[in-house]
């Protein structure tokens, strides 16, 4: 089949998601073709069947905005007819479903008829798509997708709960490649981050509000009091400063590592011992999957999908979003020991194994076969 993927191509979840099913397709026979504003962060290599097409959007004095949804549904219309690509899958509904189905209504006037899947991802409808200034367009691409999956349950949930849908949503989780962490890595050098007898603690995000960096270090506050710890920051966003701000004035600077954005998270949590996400909200928590899959138990929020994903007392622990006192305990009970740390350790990664990229791309590949009969 030829696909076209279009998503973020920078370092949030649905834009991993979106270039790690790429990869996996084009691994095995299928053509793709990524069509974003810049390469992919994850997308290493461009092969002989993966393509990348960069969306131009030219600077115009004219424009307060500058039109990317026309730009990307022009080029997705070149793109399809150069390639002969097959059909479009986008990640995050907007603004792609909306370019998507502009796309799809220029190529129906010259014949080609194009089916169009939308993954789902969460904030593009609990946060940014349920906005009452984005919401009629939202539902109108959602609506007009010939196919649409979301990440998780809760996700779905709150889909049919926040708007008009008229269309089936297929709940596809999102994976992991587990066969990529039989490796151990040589280079997995926890001495450069924390001395041999501290725990080296974890959270990876883009530092918005709804992932809850003030909870991050209180909870980490107060575990390095009962057991002697590293706390590792890995991203960019918002918060960070404030982060920064909280730590000197809890006089835990030695203690934490702010290390910005990172394409190698994995050389991170390959020595992490615990894994920190506590949002607000979470359609699933890519990033605790991806810890888990490395061996590293999740102290969480309970909220949205992360249930779906952290099992509560098996590879990790839930709690009420804020619960920071909880949280703190529970991390404590998992890191105080060697023994129960390994044990959790073991969990998480077993949990994770349950994500397999194997089990999820063949899923996928039958939502396209449904997306064709449609159109
Ligand atoms: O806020 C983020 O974490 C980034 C955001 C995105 O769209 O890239 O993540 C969303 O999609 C991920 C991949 O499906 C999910 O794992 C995250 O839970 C989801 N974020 C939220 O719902 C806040």
């Amino acid at each position: 089949m030829k696909i076209a993927i279009v998503c973020y191509p920078t370092f949030g979840g649905s834009g991993v998601v979106a270039t790690e099913l790429g990869m996996a397709l084009a691994e095995r026979g299928h053509e793709i073709h990524f069509i974003t504003y810049k390469q992919p962060v994850r997308l290493a290599l461009l092969t002989g069947n993966i393509f990348f097409h960069e969306v131009h959007v030219p600077e115009y004095p004219l424009f307060h905005y500058q039109p990317y949804e026309l730009a990307l549904s022009s080029k997705l219309v070149d793109m399809v007819k150069m390639y002969g690509i097959e059909l479009l899958h986008v990640h995050y509904a907007i603004p792609h479903a909306y370019a998507g189905y502009m796309a799809k209504q220029m190529l129906k006037e010259e014949g080609i008829n194009l089916p169009m899947v939308t993954t789902l991802h969460g904030t593009d409808i609990t946060l940014v798509g349920n906005h009452p200034f984005y919401k009629p367009a939202v539902t109108f691409s959602i609506n007009k997708s010939d196919v649409v999956t979301s990440v998780s349950e809760s996700l779905k949930d709150d889909t049919e709960r926040f708007f008009d849908i008229k269309t089936e949503i297929n709940v596809i989780p999102n994976f992991i490649d587990s066969s990529k962490y039989d490796l151990q890595f040589t280079d997995c050098n926890r001495g450069m981050m924390a001395l041999p007898a501290e725990r080296i603690i974890t959270h990876i995000s883009n530092f918005r509000k709804v992932k809850r960096i003030p909870d991050v270090i209180k909870i980490f506050y107060k575990v390095q009091k009962e057991v002697p710890s590293k706390l590792v920051m890995v991203g960019e966003g918002p918060e960070k400063e404030y982060a920064e701000r909280m730590c000197d004035e809890l006089g835990i600077t030695d203690k934490v590592l702010f290390l910005g954005n990172s394409t190698e998270i994995d050389k991170i949590l390959c020595f992490s011992d615990l894994f920190l996400l506590p949002s607000e909200t979470e359609s699933f928590g890519l990033a605790a999957l991806e810890a888990m899959i490395n061996r590293t138990p999740v102290i969480s929020s309970n909220s949205g999908g992360i249930p779906e994903v952290n099992e509560q007392g098996i590879s990790g622990f839930l709690s009420e979003v804020g619960a920071v006192d909880e949280m703190a305990e529970n991390a404590i009970l998992i890191l105080k020991e060697d023994a129960t740390l390994e044990r959790y350790k073991d969990a998480a990664q077993k949990q994770a194994q349950k994500f397999d990229i194997k089990r999820i791309v063949p899923i996928y590949e039958a939502i396209y076969q449904k997306a064709f009969s449609l159109v």
